[in-house]
């Protein structure tokens, strides 16, 4: 049973045993992300105070200016996540290839690996937007006593034990699923504990926010461009409202409460789209998917795509479940614009 005013601690003992592994690594696995993101947090709320913001005039594997709290962001949870004896594996957004951890007995018996994004949305940092951290955990599919591989870290998004985000707001909050449902958690950090504040968040089947970045329209497929022109048009009930803060977590944070859909699409320019499946789609769409919304990427469910790169890119459209399936039908069949009256 969940009551409000749980701290986090409390409702990670009270449900550890609806966890098929529940041997209380995951426990501490997540109790290491909700430290890391306490650090984080503390380091993101003085970033304007402190040489802390701007770049460090290096660029990371994506070849985008890393900014200084990504690269504490990175090493913070890097280092938090490798001192507990849990972790054999981590993915980042940040680092080109994985890194092996071997545990502090060197013989890689630990369960689970973890993949990051440590500080999305950083370029809205030295303009005070908010930004946030995403998390995916799976068990290792290699034998324990080995080294892990590629292979642990290429694992469909359905295979996912866990996965959440940590949202550096206006208050600072840690969403997560076990696969029993979607709960938040909000940070006090006078106490710097974390409090139950939003039990089984779910999203609303409809919605009137939709999330898109129209500058690039003219890059955008036929069926995106016509599911846009629906959105802009007259309806009977409410009109729809453009909200794109362009921080992933926050948007879809948002649209989990009120209702929305998120739209990263395939473009011209960037035929795969831009978002990450790994560490940014696939834990977002795991969280989507049992707070009862949806993820596509326009013609499979997110989490049924099969990775063959650590990195890779997929066109992403993630919100209530009505609302995607009206996008994906535009995507399936651009035409359909056609038979819209566009007043
Ligand atoms: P654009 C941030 O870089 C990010 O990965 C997501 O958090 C965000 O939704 C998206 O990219 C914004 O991209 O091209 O609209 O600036």
């Amino acid at each position: 049973m969940t009551h409000k005013n749980q701290t986090l601690g409390e409702f990670i003992i009270e449900n550890q045993q609806q966890f098929p592994y529940a041997t209380g690594e995951l426990s501490r696995l997540i109790n290491s992300i909700r430290l890391a993101a306490k650090m984080v947090n503390h380091e993101v709320n003085k970033a304007g105070l402190v040489d802390i913001t701007g770049t460090v005039g290096a660029t990371n594997i994506q070849g985008e200016a890393q900014q200084k709290l990504d690269v504490f962001a990175n090493e913070t949870f890097i280092n938090t996540l490798t001192n507990r004896e849990i972790v054999c594996g981590i993915a980042s957004e940040e680092n080109e290839d994985f890194i092996t951890i071997r545990g502090q007995q060197h013989d890689h018996q630990n369960n689970y690996v973890v993949l990051i994004d440590p500080l999305d949305g950083s370029s809205n940092i030295d303009v005070n937007v908010s930004v946030g951290t995403i998390f995916s955990i799976y068990r290792r599919v290699t034998p324990i006593g080995t080294a892990v591989t590629l292979e642990d870290f290429l694992q469909p998004g359905h295979l996912q034990v866990a996965a959440g985000y940590v949202i550096y707001g206006t208050s600072t909050m840690l969403v997560y699923t076990t696969g029993h449902g979607v709960n938040g958690f909000t940070l006090n950090p006078a106490l710097g504990t974390y409090y139950l504040s939003h039990p089984n968040m779910l999203f609303p089947e409809n919605g009137n926010i939709y999330s898109i970045n129209e500058g690039n329209y003219v890059h955008f497929p036929a069926g995106i461009k016509a599911y846009i022109k629906y959105c802009q048009e007259e309806k009977e009930d409410r009109p729809y409202t453009s909200r794109y803060i362009g921080s992933l977590v926050s948007d879809i944070h948002r649209n989990m409460i009120k209702g929305g859909i998120y739209i990263y699409p395939s473009t011209s320019t960037a035929p795969e789209g831009k978002l990450r499946l790994l560490y940014e789609c696939n834990p977002m769409a795991f969280i989507a998917e049992q707070a009862g919304g949806m993820a596509s990427d326009g013609n499979m469910r997110v989490l049924d795509i099969r990775p063959t790169a650590l990195h890779q890119r997929t066109p992403f459209i993630c919100g209530s479940k009505n609302m995607v399936e009206k996008a994906i039908s535009f995507v399936q069949n651009p035409a359909l614009s056609k038979k819209q009256t566009f007043v």
